[in-house]
């Protein structure tokens, strides 16, 4: 690729680089990886392969099921005493990883900071670990006088058999709190998916709607699938402070388990990250009737797009007139950084691979700065969140998917909202989108390639093919792509920095990418593997 800064308008095919990255495959393995790398046509948005297991032996940067359901989804909850019921690593390695911050009140409980576990032992492999749970439990329950406890299983729990939902039961009749458990087990799924999932049903059936519901503003939201990382949450809420919108409970950055349970009260639900989420968004309507959308707070534009639709939902002129206002003050503040950094920046190339929604929103950053995205994929979403929802009702359901319960909601009649769907109808009519998301690729350009889970030998081929600014991915890829001379942007972790969302997040994110992408420091990197020859192993069998 020469000239591949020159405004591209139209990109090169890419079933060369294709190719090339499965032919070192053995034939299997290249027929599988290449269902899940497709060249992009946002009209004709081709299928690919997604959701399914990764062959092993593959460098993958996927997580365990386990890391979906306590690390992604109750992991920001501060007023839980999250359990990890099975071997110490897992707690271990789960404890403050993940950068989603909080902020509790005075005297109110935060128990983030600490790492519960088991610490299953052999014996408790050999004879059963429910009697070790059951005494963690009132160990927890007498230090800290929790309101709520949940556990997590991890593999060995499933392994053996431990109930853990048994022991939640009995332990929630002995302390008279609120008691449950997930099985989570990591290899449960083929990712944290599955364990997203999990957690969505177990969050919905044991808390959402315990509580009566309650009108503490005209416009009351829950924002879900934002997990405060960096602080994105804190930026969100001073914007819907600001706008007169009562944010009543966010599942579940700077959140609590307490504002989860009147969650029903809410008039619209906002969803951010569409993968780990979409299931209580879609089980509140079932049962409560609240509508949800799909809103974006990544990027400025998209930022000021989401709180329009907000304001349109309620339909109230000073609403609207204060989100107006909120919107013209902060875009002009964005504006004069944008056009400081633009020049620096525009016509350079991105590459991102990231979870299951970043790769698609941060898209939209790049686009505010001139920079074109290549290639991208996700390393567990689902074929709707690349094609779009359309697709939903042509996935195949695989074995992995049955292994999750598909939980029955009836609808609560005492609490249904009939007047929140007569509004959805009315607007629908005016065109307005309900529970709409038409995925990463209809906002990709033509022929940009799109790759699902990525392994590291597809990344590196990439980097050779393209040569791209800039990298986006996590912790695992970082050091590897750096020694190749080409920066890597966390879009988990936010490299210590942020937030990211609304718009002071997109200031920072411009800044930070002008202070990345324009200094020499990569073209001096000289990595060993340049002068030195790859290892090449071979083996003869003598018969
Ligand atoms: Fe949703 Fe997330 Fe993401 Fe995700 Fe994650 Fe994350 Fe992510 Mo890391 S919930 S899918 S499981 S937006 S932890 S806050 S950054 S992979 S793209």
């Amino acid at each position: 690729m020469t000239d591949k800064k020159k405004n591209i308008k139209e990109l090169p095919d890419s079933a060369a680089i294709i190719e090339e990255m499965v032919s070192k495959y053995p034939k299997k393995v290249a027929k599988k990886r290449a269902k899940a790398m497709v060249t992009n046509d946002p009209e004709n948005k081709p299928e690919i392969q997604s959701n399914v297991r990764t062959v092993p032996g593959i460098i993958t940067q996927r997580g365990c099921t386990y890391a979906g359901c306590k690390g992604v989804i109750l992991g920001p909850t501060r007023d839980v005493i999250n359990i990890t019921h099975g071997p110490i690593g897992c707690g271990f390695y789960s404890w403050l990883t993940r950068r989603n911050q909080t902020k509790a009140g005075k005297g109110e409980e935060n128990y983030i900071p600490y790492c519960f576990s088991t610490d299953m032992q052999d014996e408790n492999i050999v004879f059963g670990g429910e009697a070790k749970l059951k005494q963690a439990i009132r160990e927890a329950y007498e230090i800290f006088k929790p309101h709520s406890i949940s556990i997590f299983s991890t593999c060995p729990v499933g392994l053996i058999g431990d109930d853990v939902h048994s022991v939640a039961r009995e332990m929630k009749k002995e302390l008279g709190i609120t008691i449950f458990g997930f099985s989570c087990e990591g290899y449960r799924g083929v990712s944290q998916s599955a364990g997203h999932h999990i957690a969505n049903n177990g969050v919905f059936t044991n808390v959402v709607g315990t509580e009566k519901p309650k009108r503490v503003g005209k416009f009351q939201i829950n924002l879900m699938g934002e997990y405060n990382i960096g602080g994105d949450a804190f930026e969100l809420e001073r914007l819907f402070e600001e706008a007169g919108i009562t944010l009543l409970s966010t599942f579940s950055g700077n959140s609590t388990i307490k504002s989860y349970a009147y969650a029903q009260s809410a008039d619209l639900n906002l969803v951010m990250c569409h993968r780990s989420i979409n299931y209580i968004a879609e089980m509140m309507e079932e049962k409560y009737g609240i509508p949800w959308v799909k809103i974006n707070f990544i990027g400025a534009e998209s930022t000021a797009k989401s709180l329009r639709k907000v304001a349109e939902f309620f339909d109230d002129a000073e609403l609207t007139e204060r989100v107006e206002k909120i919107v013209k003050r902060e875009m002009s503040k964005v504006k004069k950084v944008s056009k400081e950094v633009r020049p620096d920046l525009e016509g350079k190339l991105a590459m991102l691979f990231v979870g299951g929604s970043r790769a698609h929103h941060y898209q939209d950053l790049f686009k505010e700065l001139g920079i074109t995205t290549i290639s991208a994929g996700y390393e567990f979403a689902h074929r709707d969140d690349y094609e779009g929802r359309e697709v939903i009702p042509n996935i195949k359901v695989d074995a992995d998917t049955r292994n999750i319960e598909d939980i029955e909601v009836t609808r609560d009649d005492e609490n249904f909202r009939e007047d929140l769907v007569k509004k959805k109808q009315i607007l629908e009519e005016k065109g307005y989108k309900f529970k709409e998301y038409s995925g990463m690729m209809s906002e990709m350009d033509k022929n940009s390639l799109v790759i699902d889970d990525i392994s590291h030998w597809e990344s590196e081929k990439l980097i050779e093919y393209f040569k791209p600014d800039v990298f986006c991915a996590g912790i695992k890829e970082k050091y590897a792509v750096q020694k190749m001379g080409v920066p890597l942007k966390q879009l988990h972790s936010y490299d210590y920095g942020g937030p990211y969302a609304g718009f002071e997040g997109a200031i920072n994110f411009y800044r930070d990418m002008e202070r990345m992408l324009n200094t020499r420091i990569w073209k001096m990197v000289d990595a060993p593997w340049k002068a030195e020859p790859e290892i090449v192993g071979s083996m003869n069998i003598n018969i």
